[in-house]
This record gives structure tokens, C-alpha cells and sequence, in this order.
């Protein structure tokens, strides 16, 4: 693995300020959380991807939620394994919505994460999606559907999106 992976930032938009930033607490979440990328990339919606620990981190985590509202972030989606603290963390420092992911781990298959990211004690939210894939495609529809709330353009593409979910159902077919 590169050395430098863990510093490194995605900015996969070039030219325009990501308003959506992806963090994980290490790269072997790569595998679930490209699965959010890659709908903000479908949308066209600026982003920013980068490992963001909170563990082995932890100063660099507080410094991105804290950055996070001046840099023109509307959404973080976090995702993280295990003791998955990282989501409310970050949303301890920031009222920047959080969406957190969990990731599978090993040896409790996610549902650790999962119990660590949606467990939030009140006062400080955390919208908690599915372990795995389905919840990182979820997560960046979430956003996409809350920065479509002030973008025409951005609604039309969801609507799309969501009619050719319903044109795709409706031709399935089962074996004979
Ligand atoms: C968490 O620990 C990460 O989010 C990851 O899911 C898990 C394991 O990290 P690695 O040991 O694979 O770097 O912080």
C-alpha cells in the first residue's frame, strides 16, 4: 500500500469545491465506499474522498469536521468498521450532516459497526444507512437527494434515476 494513501485526498471533481466529502477510517474501506463515489461521480456532484481515522488520526479527523462548514461542505459521508466511532465523532464537531456507513468487519460480519454507528446518544445525529454497498449507494442518494432540494437540475437526474429503477423492475424476469 502506498505510504502516503492515508493522507491522500480524491478530489474527483477538479476545479469545483466538493460540497459532499467521503471519509473512511482506513483504505480497506475503499471496497464499500466507492459504491458512494461512484453515484456522486453518476450525479455530477462535486466530492472529495480521503481516509479520515479516528483512531490513528484523531487530530486530523477534528480538524476536518471543524473545516468542514467553511470549505462548503453540505454532507460527510463517514464510513468505518468495528468500534465505528468515526461518523459521530465527526459529528460532535460539526452540525455539517453526517452520514454514517458500516463497514463489514471481520469477525462481526458489520453489525459492530453498524450497533456503534446508529447507538448515537441524543443531541448529536448520525443518519445511519445499511452495512455495506447498499448503504454507501444509499448514503451519497441521500445526499444527491438533499442538495436536490436547491438544485433543479440535480432533481431531474434523481427522478430519472428513480424511473429507471421502476423501468428496470418491471422487465425482470424469473427462470422459467
Ligand atoms: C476502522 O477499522 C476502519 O474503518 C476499518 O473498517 C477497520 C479496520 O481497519 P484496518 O485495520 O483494515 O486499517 O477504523
Amino acid at each position: 500500500m502506498n505510504p502516503n494513501t492515508q493522507t491522500q485526498v480524491t478530489q474527483t471533481l477538479t476545479g469545483m469545491p466538493p460540497v459532499v466529502g467521503v471519509v473512511m477510517g482506513s483504505s480497506s474501506d475503499w471496497d464499500v465506499m466507492q459504491h458512494a463515489v461512484h453515484v456522486l461521480k453518476q450525479f455530477g456532484v462535486p466530492h472529495e474522498a480521503r481516509v479520515v481515522s479516528a483512531h490513528r488520526m484523531p487530530d486530523d479527523m477534528f480538524a476536518y469536521a471543524e473545516e468542514a462548514a467553511g470549505r462548503g461542505l453540505q454532507a460527510i459521508i463517514a464510513g468505518a468498521g468495528g468500534a465505528a466511532h468515526l461518523p459521530g465523532m465527526l459529528a460532535a464537531k460539526t452540525t455539517v450532516p453526517v452520514l454514517g456507513v458500516p463497514v463489514p468487519s471481520r469477525h462481526l460480519h458489520g453489525q459492530d459497526s453498524l450497533l456503534s454507528i446508529v447507538q448515537m446518544p441524543r443531541g448529536i445525529p448520525v443518519a445511519t444507512f445499511a452495512i455495506g454497498e447498499s448503504g454507501a449507494v444509499n448514503a451519497a442518494l441521500f445526499a444527491v437527494a438533499q442538495l436536490a432540494l436547491s438544485d433543479p437540475d440535480l432533481a431531474t437526474a434523481l427522478n430519472a434515476y428513480r424511473r429507471s429503477q421502476t423501468k428496470a423492475a418491471r422487465q425482470m424476469e424469473l427462470p422459467r
